[in-house]
This record gives C-alpha cells, sequence and structure tokens, in this order.
C-alpha cells in the first residue's frame, strides 16, 4: 500500500471519530467489538458443484476434496482475521471415502488437525440428511431403515462436534411432499419428533443442536419444518441445549426476518444464523450490506447476542452460499466485508437519540435517526482496523493480488 493510500484511510478514520464523537458515540469501542467479530464459512461453497442447468460449469479452481476446502477456507481466515471456523457437512466433506452410513466420529480427526496447522478448526457440523435414501424423508422417514441409519448419522456428527469440531450440530431436513394426501402428515410429525429426542439424548451433553427451518423445497405441497415456530417448538420440545437457525434465504417474499430475530432473542432460546442475500427463492447469493442486513445487526447488537464476552450467550454465526457461477472465495469474501460493514453500522446506531424519539413516537425521526447509521461510511473504520492488525485493506482486491486463485487453478483444475 501507497503512503498515500494508507494517509487517505488514516484522515478518514480520524474523521469518522470525530463525527461519531459529536453523537456521544467511541470510534475505538466500536472498533474493539468489530475486530471482535467471528463468522465460519462453509465447506460446501468451495468444493465441486456446477451451475446447474449451465451445463457442468463451475467456476474456476474449486477444491476438490476435504483438505483443498479446508486450504480455502484457511485463505478467507488469513485475509481478513474474522473466519476462524469452518462448517461441515458429513458425507459431502468426505476424508475417508465412504458413504455417509459408513461415516465413524474418528475419520474427521486428521481433517480437525490439518485445519488446525492451517490456522483455523471445524465449526458446526452438519449431518447430510439428503443424501442418497432420503427422497421419501429423512429423520420423518417411513421406512425404519432409512430413519434409523440417519439417526446414527446424526449421532456420529455429534460425536464428530465433541471431539474435533466446536460442540455445535445444525440440522437441515428435506423431508415434505408434492401432493396432499402423498404422506400421512401428523405421523411424519411425530416420527421426526422421536428421531430429534433420540439424536438429543444419544448425542451427548456437550452438544448444542440448532434446527434450520426453510418454507419450502424439495416438497412442493408440504414441507414439515417450516417456519422459525415450528423449529423452536421443536428445541423447546428437547432441551435447553436446542435452538433455531435462521436461514435468510429460507423464506417467503416479504417475511420480516429482523422482527424473527427480535423475537428470538426475546425468548433467549439458542440460535444462529445462515448468512446469504435472498433476491428470488433460496439463491444463496453472496451477503450485501443492505438495510435488511443492517436492521438485523441492530438487533444482535441489542439483544447482546453477538460478541457477548459469554461466549455461550452469542448466537452461531454461518455464511451459507453455493456460489455456482461467481468465484467461490470472491463471494465469500464479500460476504465477510458485507457482514463486518453491516455490524459496524449497527454499533454506530445512536440508541439514545433512537430511544427518545421512539418514546416520543416521532416515527419518521426515528426511522431518520435509524437510517443514519446505516448510511454513514463506516469503510475507513474497517480498512484501518484491518492495516493495523496487517491485513489487506480490502479482502478481495487482497485477494487479487496474492497469487492464491492463479496457484489453485494451476493445482486443481488440470
Ligand atoms: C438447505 O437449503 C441449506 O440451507 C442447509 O443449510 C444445508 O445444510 C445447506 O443449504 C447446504 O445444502
Ligand atoms: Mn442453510
Amino acid at each position: 500500500m501507497s503512503k498515500g493510500q494508507e494517509k487517505r484511510i488514516r484522515d478518514g478514520y480520524a474523521l469518522l471519530g470525530e463525527s461519531l464523537a459529536e453523537r456521544g458515540i467511541d470510534i475505538a469501542e466500536a472498533r474493539k467489538q468489530l475486530e471482535a467479530f467471528e463468522v465460519e464459512v462453509p465447506s460446501w461453497v468451495f468444493g465441486e458443484f456446477g451451475g446447474g442447468r449451465f451445463g457442468a460449469y463451475m467456476p474456476p479452481g474449486p477444491a476438490r476434496n476435504a483438505q483443498q476446502k479446508i486450504d480455502d477456507a484457511a485463505f478467507c481466515h488469513k485475509l481478513t482475521g474474522a473466519a476462524p471456523r469452518v462448517a461441515i457437512h458429513v458425507g459431502w466433506d468426505k476424508p475417508v471415502d465412504v458413504e455417509f452410513e459408513k461415516v465413524k466420529a474418528d475419520d474427521f480427526a486428521g481433517l480437525a488437525a490439518y485445519a488446525k496447522q492451517q490456522g483455523i478448526s471445524l465449526g458446526a457440523v452438519n449431518p447430510t440428511l439428503f443424501l442418497k435414501g432420503t427422497y421419501f424423508g429423512s429423520l420423518s422417514s417411513p421406512f425404519d431403515k432409512v430413519r434409523n441409519q440417519l439417526i446414527e448419522h446424526c449421532i456420529v456428527s455429534c460425536e464428530i462436534a465433541r471431539k474435533y469440531a466446536d460442540g455445535l450440530v445444525t440440522y437441515w431436513l428435506p423431508d415434505g411432499s408434492n401432493y396432499p394426501g402423498q404422506r400421512d402428515l401428523w405421523r411424519q410429525e411425530k416420527r421426526c419428533r422421536e428421531a430429534f429426542r433420540k439424536i438429543y439424548d444419544g448425542g451427548g451433553k456437550g452438544v448444542t443442536h440448532l434446527i434450520e427451518y426453510k418454507l419450502f423445497e424439495p416438497g412442493t405441497y408440504s414441507t414439515l419444518i417450516s417456519d422459525a415456530g415450528t423449529s423452536k417448538d421443536i428445541a423447546l420440545e428437547l432441551g435447553d441445549r436446542a435452538g433455531v437457525l435462521v436461514d435468510l434465504g429460507h423464506h417467503a417474499h416479504g417475511v420480516n426476518v429482523t422482527q424473527i430475530v427480535a423475537r428470538l432473542i426475546a425468548t433467549g432460546i439458542p440460535a444462529g444464523f445462515h448468512f446469504n442475500t435472498r433476491y428470488a427463492a433460496d439463491d444463496d447469493h453472496a451477503v450485501e450490506p443492505n438495510t435488511q442486513m443492517y436492521g438485523i445487526f441492530c438487533e444482535l447488537v441489542a439483544g447482546n447476542v453477538v460478541t457477548n464476552r459469554s461466549r455461550a450467550k452469542n448466537w452461531a454465526y454461518m455464511i451459507d452460499q453455493c456460489s455456482s457461477l461467481e468465484n467461490r472465495v470472491h463471494a465469500i469474501l464479500h460476504s465477510i466485508d458485507s457482514l463486518q460493514i453491516s455490524f459496524a453500522k449497527a454499533l454506530l446506531l445512536d440508541r439514545k437519540a433512537l430511544a427518545e424519539a421512539q418514546k416520543a413516537n416521532d416515527i419518521i425521526g426515528a426511522n431518520r435517526i435509524f437510517l443514519d447509521a446505516f448510511l454513514t461510511d463506516v469503510r475507513p473504520l474497517l480498512r484501518l482496523s484491518r492495516i493495523e492488525r496487517g491485513l489487506p485493506a480490502d479482502p478481495v482486491e487482497g485477494y487479487r493480488a496474492s497469487g492464491y486463485q492463479e496457484k489453485i487453478q494451476k493445482e486443481r483444475d488440470k
């Protein structure tokens, strides 16, 4: 970085600090919080999958095995200092080449050690409930053999989480139906709840279980775990180590996810996020720093569930995106940057002024105070914080300049 560029960053930071001080906001405190923010990246974004209807197209340089996914995740952490864990999908991530029902927890010992060598660790463990044999449902399958195999797969995932990762297991079930009459709906519910009970009891005490919901896919007529209320209902029945996983792409158009976040915080249930941007259905695009993202972070900050000193009180933060056309590492770095921008903006919200406007029922005034922080350019804060920690001021630009993409293309796209 040139001297001129560095000076502009320092000047920008000083100016921002001055204007924040006028609002009684301490930029140094915001910076401390910002630097404590961590988010997990998904192993699967780096792997081999194509553009679906665009034939076999894959952005160049996909990871061809579990180790290469770790390499990519570790490089994202190296450039941002904010992604020290990688979420894994058991059965998709195959440190040992066996079918999912044959996976053993200790198969992941080597991968966990490899991750450590690369400076990161394994994060959320996702049993893969949408592989072979699950066309008729996973944990609610009417077939005892399939259901029992998957329960066992989840219990193994819990063991991986306890021994080799962070003690967190997250579940997404593809259970639903395409036509009325196709499924016995209440029996399906009952089987699913009984399966979760076996997993919760069999998975061991050191595990937190987050249940993801999704309005649609693959079932077009009915979906077993379709909304936050259903996830919460199952979690409450299980016990205090179970909670809700919110994936931004899993809602109907127009659903106010910020409200869902506020509701979950108010109940104090364990919870977590799969961050992405949803334009249409579950398109899993990279995160953008839009008003929704900012509003969500305002709630997370108010609820003290992000960078809380007591780690157990924090929600679990993960990115879930599948960049089938764009460069995957660019997309993940863009997401991390967007999350940091959204978090920084939420930290700069003048909460005192906002509370006064709310009390006075000053509707537009409150909205303008809310937007004032959103409209503040926080990039000088982010950039200074990064360069002073030896990180590139802009992670995507840092990646472009690093030569990593050329290296992986040469090694992997033979
Ligand atoms: C399902 O659409 C989902 O959001 C779940 O989180 C899966 O684990 C992930 O995508 C990967 O398919
Ligand atoms: Mn998800």
